[in-house]
């Protein structure tokens, strides 16, 4: 997929509307179109990358923003684990089809709001 005809390309660039939750220099955080918990959100990194498998040695810094980005989007959503345990979010990347992947740009899912299970389906 090249970058003028990915979806997550477009929008970053404000071409696809979304419901945007945040954005700074590197990154764009918007909910997931089809939430599968009360809180589903996708931070994407404004350099178009495939996934996890191409990253480079140059994007650590980026994928390491992009988990600290996830940590205050998830305390702003009131979803930091308690100290009573309760409490708490997933963050997940799906990389490749048989795990899920279907958008072929980075991004990294914050999911919340509810009990969870493991293993994953
Ligand atoms: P994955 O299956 O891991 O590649 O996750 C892709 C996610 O992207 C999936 O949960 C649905 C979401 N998604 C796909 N297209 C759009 C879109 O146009 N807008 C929004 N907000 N989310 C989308």
């Amino acid at each position: 997929m090249e970058e003028k005809d990915c979806i997550f390309c477009k929008i970053v660039r404000g071409e696809v509307p979304s419901k945007k939750v945040f954005e700074d220099e590197k990154v764009y955080a918007f909910h997931d179109i089809n939430p599968v918990a009360p809180t589903h959100i996708l931070i994407v990194p404004k350099k178009h990358i495939l996934g996890v498998q191409t990253l480079e040695p140059e994007d650590e810094c980026l994928v390491g923003h992009m988990f600290y980005v996830a940590r205050k989007i998830a305390e702003d959503q009131g979803l930091a684990p308690k100290e009573d345990l309760k409490g708490g979010y997933r963050l997940v990347f799906n990389v490749g089809r048989d795990a899920g992947q279907s958008v072929f740009h980075l991004h990294l899912h914050l999911i919340g709001g509810r009990h969870m299970g493991w293993p994953p389906g």
